[in-house]
């Protein structure tokens, strides 16, 4: 689904700020006298557990006025995220409903408003978890009468309206998709869907707006082509034109991304990850976008020495790899589909967990909702350079039955919605080398570990030998790049002791330094992201905190000591840069 940008036959209007907020909608305005800033999650905003807690739909509402020079346009309201399934009314007439807290939709609601006049928008949203929703959950009805939500995941379930909100115009026949493909010689391929038959011309111009190549049956060729490369985000623009009625303007990246053995290749050249998992977390704002924290992660990010991050858990807003393409920073992106993984909860209850995959627990509706979030991912994103890999699940439980055929025709249908880029998928500490049932329908084997940690806490003797006979294991069964996606250990800033002692400073840098004399002695290795990037909010519960304390920066981006490690290790200073 093609971003709105504005150009000279397109204009777009933010929606965003604070819009009438209530629990409850029966048509008409909204009642009561509660705000809610957008974007945001409505979570953490108010004091009324009532609203914190609550389950089912919210809404959002405000007045629009559409611009007085879009008579005779298309007019389009876009919602770039609502978490987790949307209903747009305009007025009071409902113009799109749509499912998928991460990715963007939108209506055409031309034949609805006027240019120069006002209209009432009102945005539902609503936060369940079921088993047929990505990321699944379970909603039960408490004794008093109240809906429980419970799912397979630690980060809390923020909802709301977490990115932008958009009125924009395009033309009667407009542009409805571009795709671009690259070579490294300069060869771009390019596919442009347009509403109506029309001829179609493309010219691609460098980043100082200067005319570089021509387009003719759908490939344009730049002669000299500078590269998209880790470090060095340089774009070039695909300008896509109908004569003279509409313009859309595409920046891509020459590059190339290649698994070839047990390496992962960008632009031919072997390229070692180092970076972490993050979340769309912050303090009052939960997983609302928020510019700010997004230069500042990324300072923090290059500060440290990171090339590459992974959209853990959902696919992030698209400021967020707009931004990584202009500056270099590799992404792996992941699908919202955490928590597939039935054996996670069993727990304390002492319940024998139940199968994961079987028509009555997560069947063919889940795996098609999965199909839509995969489909959905690939076109919001497919022309990213800074995206090199497709992450389809966070640990999944593929150590067990049904694993193979849940996954199979997802990964069938991700090759053919894009040919060019790697798949991968988060292992489970109880998916083994020697049980995983779907490894070898994949390209890079991302694996997620916590020797030290969740186990052998405290010994790191024990949790090097564990994690070194694992990862081998790995390289050895399946002759593919391996990365380690997550490794890391709670920690409270200031606690410090001399010992092994978890939850400490000096633990957290420990572990992760023994994690790194494993990775250096695999040859195989691709890469290493830590989790954390920074501590990160998780539903209430026992095992944690206020929150997830892995971070390596604290919720509010400290450094702990791990930090210094980590930034001498990935910078170099020390000589122990990891690339190969
Ligand atoms: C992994 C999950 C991640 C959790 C992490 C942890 O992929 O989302 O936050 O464990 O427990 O299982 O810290």
């Amino acid at each position: 689904m093609l971003r709105p940008r504005p150009t000279a036959t397109r204009e777009q209007l933010n929606l965003d700020g604070l819009w009438r907020f209530s629990l409850d909608y029966a048509g008409g305005p909204l009642d009561g006298t509660l705000e809610a800033a957008v974007p945001a999650s409505y979570n953490d905003l108010f004091t009324d557990p009532a609203i914190r807690d609550h389950v089912g739909w919210v809404w959002y509402q405000r007045t629009v006025r559409v611009p007085r020079g879009w008579a005779g346009e298309r007019v389009f309201v876009r919602v770039d995220a609502a978490t987790h399934r949307g209903r747009v009314y305009v007025d009071d007439i409902a113009v799109a409903e749509h499912a998928g807290g991460y990715t963007p939709f939108e209506a055409d609601v031309t034949d609805l408003v006027r240019a120069g006049e006002e209209f009432r928008l009102t945005i539902g949203v609503n936060n369940e978890l079921t088993e047929v929703t990505i990321p699944p959950g379970t909603v039960t009805m408490g004794q008093d009468g109240r809906p429980r939500q419970s799912y397979q995941h630690d980060f809390y379930n923020y909802a709301g309206l977490h990115r932008s909100v958009w009125l924009h115009s395009v033309p009667e026949v407009h542009i409805t998709d571009v795709t671009v493909v690259t070579a490294l010689d300069g060869t771009v391929s390019y596919e442009v869907a347009t509403s109506a038959d029309a001829e179609v011309r493309v010219r691609v111009l460098d980043d100082t707006g200067a005319q570089v190549a021509v387009g003719e049956n759908g490939v344009a060729k730049i002669d000299d082509p500078i590269w998209w490369r880790p470090g060095a985000g340089y774009l070039y623009t695909l300008v896509a034109e109908i004569d003279g009625r509409d313009v859309y303007e595409q920046p891509f990246g020459v590059r190339t991304v290649e698994v070839r053995g047990a390496e992962f290749l960008i632009n031919g050249e072997p390229f070692y990850f180092t970076g972490f998992g993050k979340h769309e977390d912050t303090p009052v704002r939960g997983k609302g976008h928020d510019d700010a924290y997004l230069v500042h992660d990324f300072q923090l990010m290059n500060w440290i020495g990171a090339n590459s991050f992974r959209t853990s858990h959902y696919p992030y807003a698209e400021e967020v790899l707009d931004f990584a393409d202009r500056h270099g920073i590799v992404v792996i992106d992941e699908t919202a589909a955490v928590g597939l993984n039935l054996a996670i909860v069993s727990g304390l209850t002492g319940a024998p967990p139940r199968p994961t995959f079987s028509p009555e627990t997560f069947g063919d509706e889940t795996r098609a909702a999965h199909a839509r979030a995969v489909t959905e991912l690939i076109a919001r994103d497919k022309n990213h350079p800074s995206v090199v890999m497709w992450s389809l699940a966070n640990e999944p439980a593929s150590n067990e039955d049904g694993a193979r055929e849940y996954f199979q025709p997802l990964v069938e249908l991700a090759r053919t919605l894009d040919p060019t880029r790697p798949l991968t998928y988060s292992v489970v500490m109880f998916a083994t080398f020697q049980n995983d049932k779907i490894a070898d329908l994949f390209d890079v084997l991302s694996i997620n570990r916590y020797y030290g940690w969740y186990v052998a806490a405290g010994d790191l003797a024990a949790a090097e030998q564990y994690l070194e006979g694992d990862l081998r294991g790995w390289v050895a069964t399946f002759g593919k790049p391996v990365m380690m996606s997550e490794y890391g250990a709670d920690t409270m800033p200031g606690l410090h002791a001399v010992w092994d002692t978890p939850w400490t400073e000096e633990y957290q840098a420990a572990y992760l330094a023994m994690n790194h004399r494993v990775f250096d002695r695999i040859d195989e290795f691709v890469g290493e992201h830590v989790w954390n990037f920074a501590d990160f909010q998780t539903s209430h519960g026992i095992h944690r905190v206020d929150g997830n304390r892995k971070g390596v920066f604290t919720r509010d981006r400290r450094p702990k000591a791990a930090a210094q490690e980590l930034r001498r290790r990935w910078r170099g200073l020390d000589g122990g840069k990891p690339s190969r």
